[in-house]
């Protein structure tokens, strides 16, 4: 582990976002891959770390476990701030990138937070089916909103670099609702996303993650 970071994470999760970004700060890493939700020793480790028992979850070179996403991409455009992915502290764009990346992990993660497995929050039966669609309808219009706010960007969200935000979109388009209505409802996202996917060692992150097309 000396002077390398551990995302530990499951395939096709946000441990892709973390990746990415430290693929693209150039930071040495090492991926510890685990089914988050089977019992056994790796859950364990991961809850002893996480005790929300998330994934994508970080452990820095020198011991210190990050658990939100978005603290991960935060910090390593601190440790790199030459790799694009926030734009500098004075930058015009700053402020709303930072309320779009906010709004992605507050707004939109916890949709599958308490959609993916509704039944835990609410019991079995009709309830978790009405959770699970209403989840899936308000992450769809957060989407949209998104979508209308970046209607003016350029290549990328927030200029001609990835960065956060288009990373975590990268990524989310292969989530529910899924790719098909993303290009319809959501096109600017999606040009958004497949501009990431076409960096090749962005691209291969999504591709090895199986966030990608075909
Ligand atoms: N706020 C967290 C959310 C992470 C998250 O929800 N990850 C999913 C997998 S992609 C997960 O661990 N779900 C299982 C659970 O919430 O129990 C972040 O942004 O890192």
């Amino acid at each position: 582990m000396d002077g390398r970071y551990e995302v530990i994470g499951s395939q096709g999760c946000g441990s892709a976002i973390v990746e990415m970004a430290l693929v693209r700060a150039g930071l040495p890493h090492d991926v510890t891959e685990l089914p988050y939700l089977a019992d056994g020793p790796g859950r364990d480790r991961l809850l002893a770390l996480n005790p929300l028992g998330q994934v994508p979850t970080l452990v820095l070179p020198d011991g210190r476990v990050l658990t939100e996403s978005a603290a991960m991409l935060l910090h390593v455009a601190d440790v790199a701030p030459d790799a694009g992915l926030t734009p500098a502290a004075d930058a015009p764009e700053r402020a709303a990138f930072l309320d779009v990346l906010i709004r992605i992990v507050a707004a939109i993660y916890p949709t599958f937070t308490y959609g993916d497995r509704p039944e835990i929050w609410t019991g079995p039966g009709e309830a978790a089916a009405t959770l699970k669609a209403r989840t899936d309808e308000r992450r769809l219009a957060v989407f949209r909103e998104l979508d209308g706010r970046l209607a003016g960007a350029s290549r990328f969200a927030f200029g001609e670099r990835a960065g956060a935000v288009d990373l975590y979109l990268a990524a989310m388009v292969f989530w529910r609702p899924g790719r098909a209505t993303f290009r319809r409802e959501t096109p600017r996202l999606s040009a958004i996303a497949e501009a990431v996917a076409s960096e090749p060692e962005l691209g291969a992150v999504l591709k090895r993650n199986g966030l990608a097309e075909g």
